[in-house]
């Protein structure tokens, strides 16, 4: 068994800092879990743009506010505590920090190795 807490993960280089978001990556590929899973800060008053072409992500969000805008359609779905979004269709987005600062929860599949940022298509390299 793994057990690993968020404190000691963000004193690691487990911590990664974007201009937009923050994201600590508590379980990767290296652990052989089949997913990656992150406690992501979405930053307020920010938006940015996300494709992951080669992962599938779900979202939930603990706290704070914002929202996603699907651009395949440009529909607006309002985030807050308690709403889950699940990127099934590699949908490509908008994520928008509200007035306060979101704390997600984020599962990967496949899973990241750990030092993945956004290229200039919102995208994940594999
Ligand atoms: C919610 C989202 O996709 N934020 C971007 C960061 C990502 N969760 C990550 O790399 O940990």
């Amino acid at each position: 068994m793994i057990v690993r807490t968020l404190k000691d993960a963000e004193n690691s280089d487990r911590r990664v800092v974007t201009k937009t978001w923050e994201s600590t990556r508590m379980l990767l590929k290296e652990d052989n879990m089949g997913f990656s899973f992150h406690i992501t800060t979405i930053y307020a008053n920010t938006e940015t743009h996300i494709w992951y072409q080669n992962h599938l992500e779900s979202v939930y969000c603990m706290s704070g506010n914002g929202e996603i805008e699907t651009l395949a359609d440009g529909k607006v779905y309002p985030i807050e505590a308690g709403t889950l979004y699940i990127l099934d269709k590699h949908d490509e987005h908008l994520l928008r920090g509200g007035s306060e600062d979101m704390k997600m929860a984020c599962v990967f599949n496949p899973p990241l190795n750990g030092k993945e940022v956004h290229d200039e298509n919102g995208v994940y390299p594999l």
